[in-house]
């Protein structure tokens, strides 16, 4: 092929895939079926920061018959214009470069997630093949890679209509890596549906087309947290209404939904930027003493 040259850059590009293929583990967790959902999250992830950004409605996310996951999205296409300083396609380094994020010129995103935070490059590394298809400016681009490498250049495919713009990706996790390859559908549709839940304006259809697990369901929660929390306490005696806040301050923002129900046990959910932060956090702690400070405080005033 013209063109194909071996500089050091490239180089590197390669050693950094191979060391994710020799240490999987430290890039997803696990080589189990935690680490093997963690490549939907992580692909679905990238989507969801396009919604954030504001050019993403609806995410699809399909369980195909031949072990495949497929994740599609409606925004603006990951870019194909030659990455300047890498002197391919942009999307041939979100695919390829470890810890290339979705940061092309200025926009960059402010909120941005992924437990592990590595990004497309790394569910590459672990497949034994991908497709990215993008639709952009009324044409159609298609790149295939096989265990993190390009098996060809970025192609036009075809036409479609000039507002039609998306990004499509399909994966089969590499079975010389993981454990077990069979995605978990249960896990995979409660953290599509928390994602639903943090997104109100976003919807995603969840699609199982395996023989005999076939179901289809969409999260589209425009209620978002206090959907939530109402959720939440399915089954409970709920003891008041819902409280609910929003608010910017210093570029950071804060949301809240709460309500008490007669139990002895507390349950606190932390997000940070989308992700569930399982040790609880600042954010938590800060919000428990301030709100432990005003309770009292209106009770003293109220004399209770
Ligand atoms: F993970 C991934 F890269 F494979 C992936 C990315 C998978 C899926 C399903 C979607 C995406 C993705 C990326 N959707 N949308 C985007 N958007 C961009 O990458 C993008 C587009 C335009 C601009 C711009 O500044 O014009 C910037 C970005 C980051």
């Amino acid at each position: 092929m013209a063109g194909n040259k071996y500089d050091a850059s490239s180089i590197s590009i390669l050693e950094g895939l191979e060391a994710v293929r020799k240490r999987p583990g430290m890039y997803i967790g696990s080589v189990g079926t935690k680490g093997l959902n963690h490549l939907i999250y992580e692909i679905a992830d990238n989507a969801v920061d396009e919604h954030l950004a504001g050019y993403c409605t609806e995410i699809d996310v399909t369980l195909n018959n031949d072990g495949t996951a497929t994740i599609k999205d409606n925004g603006r296409g990951i870019p194909i214009g030659i990455h300047p300083k890498a002197g391919i396609p942009a999307v041939e380094v979100v695919f390829t470069v470890l810890h290339a994020g979705g940061k092309f010129g200025d926009g960059g995103y402010k909120i941005s997630g992924g437990l592990h935070g590595v990004g497309a490059s790394v569910v590459n590394a672990l497949s034994e093949w991908l497709e990215v298809e993008i639709r952009v400016d009324g044409g159609v681009y298609k790149q295939r890679y096989e265990r993190g490498k390009a098996t060809g250049k970025l192609e036009q495919i075809g036409t479609c209509r000039k507002h039609d713009t998306g990004t499509i990706v399909t994966f089969l996790p590499d079975d010389q890596i993981f454990e077990k390859t069979r995605f978990k559908s249960e896990s995979i549709k409660s953290r599509l549906h928390e994602t639903a839940y943090l997104n109100p304006g976003l919807a995603i259809n969840f699609e199982d087309k395996r023989s005999g697990c076939e179901e289809k369901v969409t999260y589209h929660e425009e209620d978002g947290l206090k959907a939530y929390v109402k959720d939440l306490n399915v089954g409970k005696e709920t003891v008041c209404d819902i409280v609910y806040f929003k608010k910017s301050q210093d570029g950071i923002e804060v949301e809240v939904a709460f309500q008490y129900v007669n139990e002895f046990e507390e349950n606190i959910l932390g997000f940070c930027n989308n992700i569930y932060t399982q040790e609880g956090g600042t954010h938590i702690t800060g919000f428990k003493t301030k709100f432990t400070m005003i309770i009292n405080q209106y009770a003293r005033e109220l004399g209770i």
